[in-house]
């Protein structure tokens, strides 16, 4: 290898790690690897707050091309259920958040590190339809006929058990310890900077990208929603989703590569573009000399 090939091969090496693209070990323990396939986690039966047609069964995500895939599945449709004295009219789903800061929720706003996703536009999210970073979450679980905080929910002894927001938060403990305890439920994003649109997918859509859930949420209400992989960063996250009344949750925790920066493609194409450079260079050498 020559010594200006060697450089830039050095230098682009350089670029990722200096990226902090190279992967780093997660520190969440149950974190799933989100890859190709689909990566399923399941919430408790029987935990939502007024029946089934509030309680969430699933979720599911996969990394495909430059997408970050996400399949929901539960009682409560895309649209909500239609509620008169409910904000809007309906209660539905609230915003899906992303915590890749290994804080807490609360913490993970507070530094600027949360992100979330609007994907029900009949809900009382404070923003479009889209992917946010810098999210600041607020509660709309009062103006949904909705629990004031988490300890309200369990205060009703048939929500007081596992898995009441999935695998991923199993315990009544661990969820304190995740959303901060005794507050309001933040189940929408009051704020944020948008950094990518989302796209809805039909369950037909899903079911044709090979997705199925198991056991009792196979027959429930199946949507989704893609948007940019590059609009999150890479590595272990805990992901979640409130119902806009709080009368169900489920946290899914992963684990996903990063995406590849642009300014590493353009690292990378220059690199292609000066061994292509060598080679013109040494043909005119051989050239001029035969
Ligand atoms: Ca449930
Ligand atoms: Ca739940």
């Amino acid at each position: 290898m020559n010594t200006m090939l060697k450089m830039t091969v050095a230098t682009v090496v350089g670029s990722v790690a200096a990226l902090g693209l190279i992967a780093t070990s997660g520190d969440r323990a149950n974190a799933q690897s989100i890859n190709n396939g689909w990566t399923y986690q399941y919430d408790a039966v029987g935990d939502g707050s007024g029946g089934s047609q509030y309680d969430i069964k699933g979720m599911a995500m996969s990394v495909q091309g430059d997408k970050l895939f996400v399949a929901m599945t539960g009682g409560t449709p895309l649209t909500g259920v239609n509620y008169a004295s409910a904000q809007g009219g309906s209660i539905g789903w609230g915003d899906l958040f992303f915590n890749f800061s290994g804080k807490n929720f609360n913490d993970a706003a507070a530094a600027g590190q949360l992100f979330g996703v609007r994907f029900a536009s009949t809900n009382d999210s404070k923003v479009g339809l889209g992917v946010y970073s810098g999210v600041q979450a607020t509660s709309v679980a009062l103006q949904n006929s909705g629990y004031g905080s988490l300890d309200q929910y369990y205060s009703h002894s048939a929500f007081n058990k596992q898995n009441t927001q999935g695998t991923a938060l199993a315990t009544r403990n661990a969820v304190n310890d995740y959303y901060g305890g005794a507050g309001s439920i933040k189940n929408v994003i009051n704020s944020g900077s948008k950094v990518s649109d989302v796209s809805l997918l039909s369950a037909q859509n899903l079911s044709a990208m090979g997705l199925s859930f198991g056991g009792g949420a196979a027959n429930d209400n199946i949507f989704g929603f893609s948007f940019d992989r590059g609009a999150l960063p890479g590595g272990s996250f805990m992901a979640n989703v409130f119902l806009e009344c709080g009368n169900d949750a489920m946290a899914f925790s992963g684990s996903s590569a990063a995406a590849p920066e642009p300014t590493t493609m353009a690292g990378a194409a220059l690199g292609i573009a000066a061994i292509g450079g060598l080679k013109r260079a040494r043909r005119r050498k051989q050239a001029a000399a035969s």
